[in-house]
């Protein structure tokens, strides 16, 4: 793609972003406010139950089965202490970083970098017994999104949202693609510095929604699905949350 990394300019001023000349712009702009919407109308009227909670940290979750395959949609909630939104949004983003917190990958690569902001992955992951393995071929796009409330700075989203390329289709014999829509929505609160001081990581709170939908694609037992997202979710956000903090701790603030 000869528009890989290229910044356009219509009308003199620079556009948000060059994905948006690629063909997947419209379902991207879609699915995205979407996301924004979902992740920040909380728990709204739903009857979501808690099934994991740890200092700050609760996980909800709604039981769902579409033709006999669970697809229990997960809600989850999470404020720590000295990052920030886009530093939270930039790790979980950039697949320089994947390996290092993502435990359920056994391969990542980036099969089309759409723009800087915007990417597509294709990732096999580890099997679950006694299930046929995983792997999931997804756009994942960041952005910043404007503040909605007072007292936040600042909002940035990831979402990650299953696709299809004719170089990459299913194998569905010894891998099963499964389906995902994913988003990570994250705001920053800056508290005043003491007079004249100035804003340092003790001064920063990030409020994190992570909000997920995985269609395991083909047959795999309930039981086996449910027992093994209960374990992974909340695994994952404190190893993700944790990695984040542990590589800012010595960096300069990137807001
Ligand atoms: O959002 C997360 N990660 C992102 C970057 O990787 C991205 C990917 C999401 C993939 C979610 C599905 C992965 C499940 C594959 C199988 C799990 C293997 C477990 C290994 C145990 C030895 O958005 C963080 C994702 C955190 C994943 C939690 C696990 C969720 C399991 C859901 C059930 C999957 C059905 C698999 C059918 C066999």
């Amino acid at each position: 793609n000869s528009n890989n990394n290229v910044t356009h300019v219509v009308n003199d001023e620079k556009t948000a972003s060059s994905a948006e000349y690629h063909r997947l712009w419209p379902e991207i702009e879609r699915v995205t406010k979407e996301q924004i919407k979902y992740a920040q109308m909380g728990l709204g009227n739903d009857a979501w139950h808690l099934f994991a909670e740890e200092g700050e940290m609760k996980m909800y979750r709604r039981e769902e089965e579409v033709n006999g395959l669970v697809v229990d949609p997960l809600k989850a909630c999470h404020v720590v202490k000295g990052v920030t939104a886009h530093e939270m949004c930039h790790y979980f983003f950039s697949p320089q970083y994947r390996y290092d917190w993502e435990t359920t990958l056994e391969h990542m690569t980036v099969v089309e970098n759409i723009s800087d902001d915007t990417l597509i992955f294709l990732q096999l992951h580890k099997r679950i017994w006694p299930a046929t393995q995983r792997d999931a071929l997804f756009w994942s796009h960041i952005r910043q999104v404007p503040p909605n409330e007072p007292g936040v700075r600042d909002i940035w989203i990831v979402v990650n949202n299953s696709t299809e390329l004719p170089k990459h289709p299913p194998d569905n014999k010894k891998c099963i693609r499964l389906f995902l829509t994913v988003c990570l929505l994250c705001q920053t609160i800056v508290s005043s510095p003491k007079e004249g001081a100035s804003i340092t990581r003790d001064n920063l709170t990030c409020k994190i929604t992570y909000c997920s939908v995985v269609n395991p694609g083909g047959w795999a037992p309930a039981s086996v699905l449910r027992a093994v997202y209960k374990r992974e979710y909340p695994k994952f956000l404190k190893r993700f949350t944790a990695y984040v903090i542990d590589q800012c701790k010595n960096k300069p603030i990137m807001f």
